[in-house]
């Protein structure tokens, strides 16, 4: 079974999925073991990436999380650079939230001849950026504007366009490290309207968000700041 029929089937049985997220750019070796040994035990999933990522970093700190833990390790790439054979899988991600060409198709373009050399699985992903309270990294390495978190049917539309267009997951982003979660209603709507899975994440931080997150609807929530901080509250 491949890693999006993982997801889909945890969907359809409605199976909560929780992914950590790794910065490369933020993780440490030397604290690595402590850092897996707190990982929640429902922890399904283990995503990599950053905005802003020096080249190669990416292949040693997925090496690195391969001797820690069995868990699938999927990239989630903030630039074409940030593609690594040791992962197993790779969310292609689309800024379909924005309107920059060079996170709608460039970067995807680039990436092509280093996937061409790997064995990744990918996985057609429309990521959608929401205003999270404050200028968060990915908005400003994308230089797109968010949507408002109260245009509802906005944000639906969008993501039925990435279903339409075939992507098999939906990322509602709000940024790391965001003031505001993507909100319940929020969720609540996509999830109504879509038949593919909804990923959520962005501000994250406690046990309460991530309840009312799936409640809503979300199928697998990513968190990184609060785990890479030791600040999630339970
Ligand atoms: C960011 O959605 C992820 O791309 C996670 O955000 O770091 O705020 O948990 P946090």
């Amino acid at each position: 079974q491949g890693y999006l029929e993982e997801i889909q089937q945890a969907a359809y049985e409605n199976r909560k999925l929780l992914a950590v997220l790794i910065d490369p750019d933020k993780f440490e070796e030397g604290k690595a073991s402590y850092f897996f040994q707190q990982l929640p035990p429902n922890t399904s999933h283990i995503f990599v990436g950053g905005s802003t990522v020096e080249e190669g970093r990416t292949c040693e700190v997925v090496k690195a999380v391969k001797t820690f833990c069995d868990l699938p390790v999927i990239l989630f790439p903030g630039d074409h650079n940030q593609i690594s054979s040791h992962a197993d899988a790779l969310l292609f991600l689309s800024l379909i939230s924005g309107r920059n060409p060079e996170f709608l198709i460039e970067q995807q373009v680039r990436s092509v001849e280093r996937i061409r050399k790997t064995e990744l699985e990918i996985i057609p992903t429309g990521y959608i950026l929401i205003d999270g309270g404050r200028e968060t990294s990915v908005q400003k390495v994308s230089n797109t504007i968010p949507l408002a978190q109260k245009d509802i049917q906005q944000i639906v539309n969008t993501a039925l366009a990435g279903q339409y267009s075939g992507k098999e997951l939906i990322y509602l982003e709000a940024g790391s490290g965001a003031k505001m979660p993507v909100s319940p209603e929020i969720i609540k709507a996509v999830k109504k309207d879509l038949n593919i899975p909804v990923i959520v994440g962005g501000g994250i931080r406690s046990t309460e968000q991530l309840q009312l997150s799936y409640e809503a609807g979300a199928d697998l929530v990513v968190i990184g700041t609060a785990f890479e901080n030791g600040s999630f509250r339970d």
